[in-house]
């Protein structure tokens, strides 16, 4: 009688087992690399914010700004549409101007809910593991630091792995003035800000950590999507210019133009002459200026040609 009780039980718990399996699976994905994970979570989520503008405000020299961290969705080339990884939802991320000497006050919430993330201000002298730290989901960091270097600057999440953060779209530029201002000030007619940075296939891992983008960028968008620079004959024109990278150098050349004056890192101290293509490593900057001698189209790009092919070009349209 135990016997037919025992077996009874056991046909029962088989029956109930496998109808637990036919209607709840076992997850049977297989182990993921970093990359592989971070296309999977923007999937997975569904959670994207649309841009938020930074509040900047200024008392003195003290300059207090709020940033957020979050995804949104962004479309980067015609049909590609990237789940990126945003400062205030925008790639770049906003531009902050500031002067030599201020003190900032960074106010950066972590909107994303699924991990951490920080800011790294290149414009600054300070402890990383300090005031560069990771601000986790739904939290808040505080950081105040001085800037006293003048020139154009970038700055990114450096929460690890760096790579992804920065190829998923959180970087910017930050201007900070110099106090004496720039030799050529008063000759400047138009400025022009321009970040250039790559974009990699969200459904292949290995183009980012071999570096072979699918698009390479200014201001985050490709060529086809970009509006022309306006400016007037005769004009001089000054362009700021950050390389996000996060892996290619940019060969900057403006097709049409010898660059007369370029300051180094946007530094007044370090000015070169007749430069035709500068060379901006990923997380440099530059400052470029040249005066447009004739109307016409003048082609803003990466001389790293292969770059320029993949997007990384912008006109300058001259009347
Ligand atoms: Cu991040």
């Amino acid at each position: 009688m135990r016997k037919k009780y025992i077996l009874a039980l056991g046909v029962v718990a088989t029956v109930l087992t496998l109808l637990l399996l036919y209607f709840f699976p076992l997850n049977t994905e297989e182990p993921t690399n970093p990359s592989n994970q971070t296309i999977r979570y923007a999937k997975k989520t569904e959670k994207y914010s649309h841009p938020i503008k930074p509040v900047i405000h200024r008392k003195g020299h003290n300059v207090y700004i709020q940033m957020t961290a979050q995804v949104t969705k962004l479309k980067i080339a015609p049909g590609i549409i990237h789940q990126a990884w945003t400062f205030n939802g925008t790639v770049p991320g906003p531009i902050l101007k500031v002067n030599q000497g201020d003190t900032l006050h960074i106010s950066f919430k972590n909107l994303d809910p699924n991990m951490p993330h920080s800011v790294d201000f290149h414009a600054v002298n300070a402890s990383p593991s300090k005031n560069f730290a990771n601000v986790l989901p739904n939290k808040s960091g505080e950081f105040v630091y001085t800037t006293d270097t003048p020139g154009i600057f970038m700055y990114h999440c450096d929460t690890e792995p760096v790579l992804e953060h920065v190829a998923n779209g959180m970087f910017g530029m930050i201007i900070v003035k110099p106090k004496s201002g720039y030799p050529t000030d008063n000759q400047v007619d138009r400025t022009f800000t321009l970040i250039q940075s790559e974009w990699y296939d969200e459904s292949n891992s290995n183009s980012l950590q071999n570096g072979t983008p699918q698009a390479v960028v200014f201001n985050g968008k490709d060529f086809s999507m970009q509006k022309p620079l306006a400016a007037r004959n005769g004009e001089r024109i000054r362009l700021e210019i950050v390389n996000a990278g996060p892996n290619h150098f940019s060969a900057f050349h403006v097709i049409g133009a010898v660059f007369d004056r370029v300051y180094l890192n946007g530094n007044p101290a370090d000015m070169l002459h007749g430069q035709q293509t500068v060379t901006i490593p990923p997380g440099g900057s530059a400052i470029v200026e040249f005066v447009v001698k004739e109307k016409g189209d003048y082609p803003i790009i990466s001389h790293s040609l292969m770059d320029m092919q993949k997007g990384a070009k912008i006109i300058l349209h001259a009347e």
